[in-house]
């Protein structure tokens, strides 16, 4: 049974390439997995939406009988077994990818929320040092290596460089040139353009929908 990726049914410009349907997309393709994407209206949040992701936030997936939300969850399901999680290194894949969500993103979106969402320059450049503090940590902790957990790609990188895309593009990276380089050598796989292409060819054809209703 082919697996169902659900995302907006339409966003605006702003967070296009970001809405996190782009990990699993990406994850599908490095998988060579074939899916289906379906849409939930972005205004109106449905019983059926909350049923399937009790925040009423995007992405889920339905896997066969299985339906699951949280991108990191969704990631861990679809990596069990692949080259993305090897055997030996699963404790630490597991550590990077929780890693990832729980110690790097929340730095991010906490900026991100005052500088995009609030409009808020001030609280934003407030809260600048502590996640330029917590990148340049990361940094260190990578070290010299091309992967989080050695010489391969694995699936805990997929979700690192993902959500290393929003300080790549606003500028704090500019003075991390290892993790900068980690972040483009994610992104230049064959799997995130494939899956970036995707998105934005999905959003295209939403705003043409919209045009045409
Ligand atoms: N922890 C969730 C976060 C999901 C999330 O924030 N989704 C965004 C799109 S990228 C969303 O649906 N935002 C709308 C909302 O929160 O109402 C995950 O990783 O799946």
């Amino acid at each position: 049974m082919t697996l169902v990726l659900t995302t907006y049914d339409w966003v605006p410009e702003f967070p296009r390439g970001f809405v996190r349907d782009i990990r699993v997309r990406w994850l599908l393709e490095e998988l060579g997995r074939p899916y289906q994407v379906e849409t939930v209206p972005v205004r109106e949040k449905s019983p059926d939406h909350i049923a399937n992701q009790p925040f009423a936030q995007v992405p889920f997936i339905r896997d066969g009988d299985l339906t699951l939300f949280e991108s990191g969850a969704i990631l861990l399901h679809l990596a069990e077994g692949t080259d993305l999680m090897p055997e030996d290194l699963r404790p630490q894949v597991q550590q990077w990818l929780i890693a990832a969500l729980n110690s790097v993103e929340p730095f991010i979106m906490a900026w991100a929320i005052n500088k995009f969402f609030d409009k808020d320059e001030a609280g934003a450049a407030r809260r600048e040092p502590l996640l330029h503090q917590r990148l340049a940590q990361l940094q260190a902790a990578l070290g010299n290596r091309d992967w989080l957990t050695g010489d391969s790609f694995t699936v805990a990188d997929l979700l690192m460089a993902d959500i290393l895309r929003i300080p790549a593009q606003n500028g704090f990276l500019d003075d991390l040139h290892g993790l900068a380089a980690y972040t483009e050598r994610a992104t230049a796989r064959p799997g995130f353009r494939k899956a970036l292409a995707d998105q934005m060819a999905h959003w295209r054809a939403a705003d043409e929908r919209q045009a045409t209703a």
